[in-house]
């Protein structure tokens, strides 16, 4: 048995940034939990959920949540065998190095793991700063499960599958493979929710898609079979779209309604609706059981299967909200960037989603290395199309070379990426209304952050036009803090932030003017 302690390291985002939310650590609590199944004593220091409302500065970034400082502060100070620290956003990169920096220098010998999208993307790059021992690659629990027991026993780990380390100062990156993937993903207990304050990202009211309730969000998939050039799922979980069973997800639901009082779920999956008899069957389960509850899909799914009978069966247990990912509206844009999707499909099943009383929403990115303007152009066509016909809102993120894409590995070859802070942090540009990152040649970022703006406005304009009751409904429904939409979320969490803003210089004025008294 050994003792383990996992940390989430805390937010960052940017003001201006759009996607931002307080989403707990999904990955790392599903660790916790199996690690905790198969015999190990779990601790947990979450340095978002502690301290949600604390804000500190990093360059142009804002940091929410425990400093460094306090989450040093926190780590016991005996008794702990092994620190695992979980790394999604490659943005957040240099926070998560000078935490491992620091966690190294005070315990030298307490081995530091670390796993996630970030650190499956660059493992040699990562490995080489020294204050890392091991990262588990992709899908985590059986090799972190793997690697703790080795760990613990002193066993060697040199022939681990989906494991990076150093040896003879040089890394070692031993790739997961399919093979070495879970099969039934219906072993998995549920994340270890007991061990963060859960109640505190509840009670925050700030998920990823519109806030309809007591809000939790939950995985019922993993993995992708498409391999899109700008996305790092392919890398992070391999090309195989993988599901639990309807009943073990179902199950889960009713077990967070009743311990937790969860009555609107979030699926954060890749793409959950794909195969058709399991969305059947997930709906069935919800409906047999009676629940009364809302559920969406704020990351986006993909559209082939959205039929009238699954359209029909989503709404009746309880799908309020739908995402799609057309990404572009320029057939030549979508083959270069592989996404292998009929723009049809997804017109006409918003279409249907949207007469049957769904909230419809689609993504979009523009500025990828080799886009035109006459591609930008077709891509605000299509904008235009989907706010014609109704859908309620849209996302357009500007290129990003997130690390684990293949984009990223070929600009990286083309010598067009040098990992420094400024690369990390400036990967918060994709959802940033104020700026962009440019990675077309001759095309500034003003340009491309210009553009995004203008393929916003034209989308609302229209959409707004066309259908003016709900610039009244967003917002209403802004100010009385309601949300049906992702748009009444953000503006809602932007409400907020200003608040917390405005109080927290209040609070620093007045304990200046005390402090002069
Ligand atoms: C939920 C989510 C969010 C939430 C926040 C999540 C959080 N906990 O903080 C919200 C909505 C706020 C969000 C926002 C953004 N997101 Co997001 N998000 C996701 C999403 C959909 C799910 C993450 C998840 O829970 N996965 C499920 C769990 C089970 O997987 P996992 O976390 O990877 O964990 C497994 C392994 O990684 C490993 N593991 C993880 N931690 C650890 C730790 C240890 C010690 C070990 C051993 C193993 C291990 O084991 C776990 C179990 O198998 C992912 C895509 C996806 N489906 O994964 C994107 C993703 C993480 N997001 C991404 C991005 C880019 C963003 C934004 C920048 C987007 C934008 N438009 O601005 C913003 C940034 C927000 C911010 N400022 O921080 C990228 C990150 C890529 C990268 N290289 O940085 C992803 C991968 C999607 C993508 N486009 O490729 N996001
Ligand atoms: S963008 Fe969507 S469809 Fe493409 S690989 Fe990523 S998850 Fe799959």
């Amino acid at each position: 048995m050994a003792n383990v302690l996992l940390i989430n390291p805390p937010q960052m985002y940017r003001l201006t940034q759009i996607a931002t939310g307080t989403v707990p650590p999904i990955g790392a609590c599903y660790i916790a939990a199996f690690l905790r199944q198969h015999g190990h004593n779990v601790q947990f220091i979450d340095a978002l959920g502690e301290r949600m409302n604390a804000f500190s500065k990093r360059g142009e970034a804002t940091v929410r949540g425990l400093t460094i400082d306090e989450i040093i502060d926190r780590i016991p100070k005996s008794g702990i065998d092994i620190i695992g620290i979980t790394n999604l956003f490659s943005h957040a990169w240099p926070v998560v190095r000078d935490l491992a920096r620091r966690i190294k220098e005070l315990y030298p010998d307490i081995p530091i793991i670390t796993g996630g999208v970030n650190q499956t993307a660059i493992p040699d790059f990562i490995l080489s700063h020294g204050c890392i021992d091991y990262i588990v690659l992709g899908e985590g629990e059986l090799t972190a499960l793997e690697l703790v027991d080795r760990i613990s026993k002193c066993r060697n780990v040199d022939d681990m599958s989906g494991l990076a380390f150093m040896r003879d100062g040089k890394p070692v990156v031993n790739e997961k493979k399919i093979k070495d993937l879970i099969e039934d993903l219906d072993i998995l207990p549920w994340p270890a929710y007991d061990l963060i304050p859960i109640q505190n990202y509840i009670n925050a009211k700030s998920p990823h898609g519109a806030s309809r309730g007591r809000s939790l969000q939950m995985i019922a998939t993993r993995g992708c079979p498409y391999t899109c050039t700008f996305c790092t799922a392919p890398k992070m979980w391999l090309p195989k779209w993988r599901s639990r069973s309807a009943k073990h997800v179902v199950d889960e639901m009713e077990h967070w309604h009743k311990e937790l009082g969860v009555n609107d779920f979030h699926f954060e999956d890749l793409t959950m609706i794909f195969d058709k008899p399991w969305a059947l069957a997930f709906c069935k389960e919800i409906l047999d059981r009676n629940m009364k509850i809302s559920w969406q899909m704020p990351n986006g799914t993909r559209s082939e299967i959205f039929d009238d009978e699954v359209c029909d069966v989503l709404k009746a247990s309880g799908c309020s909200n739908v995402a799609f990912a057309p990404e572009s509206g320029c057939a030549k844009t979508l083959s270069l960037i592989e996404k292998e999707l009929d723009l049809n499909d997804i017109v006409e099943g918003s279409k249907r989603l949207i007469k049957k009383g769904f909230v419809v929403c689609a993504f979009f990115a523009i500025g990828f290395p080799h886009d035109t303007v006459e591609d930008i152009r077709m891509s605000f066509k299509f904008m235009r199309k989907m706010a014609w016909i109704g859908a309620h809102e849209i996302s357009i993120c500007t290129f990003t070379a997130l690390p684990g894409s293949k984009l990223f590995y070929m600009l990286t070859e083309q010598g067009k990426i040098e990992l420094t802070d400024k690369f990390f942090s400036d990967l918060l540009y994709m959802s940033d209304l104020s700026r962009a990152a440019s990675w077309i040649e001759g095309v500034s970022p003003k340009k491309i952050a210009r553009w995004r703006r203008w393929g916003y406005f034209q989308f609302f304009a229209i959409s707004y036009l066309c259908r003016p009751w709900r610039l009244f409904s967003t917002i209403f429904n802004i100010t009385r803090g309601v949300e049906n939409t992702k748009v009444e979320r953000i503006g809602h969490a932007k409400l907020n932030d200003v608040r917390l803003l405005v109080n927290g210089v209040i609070k620093s004025k007045k304990r200046k003017e005390a402090s002069a008294l």
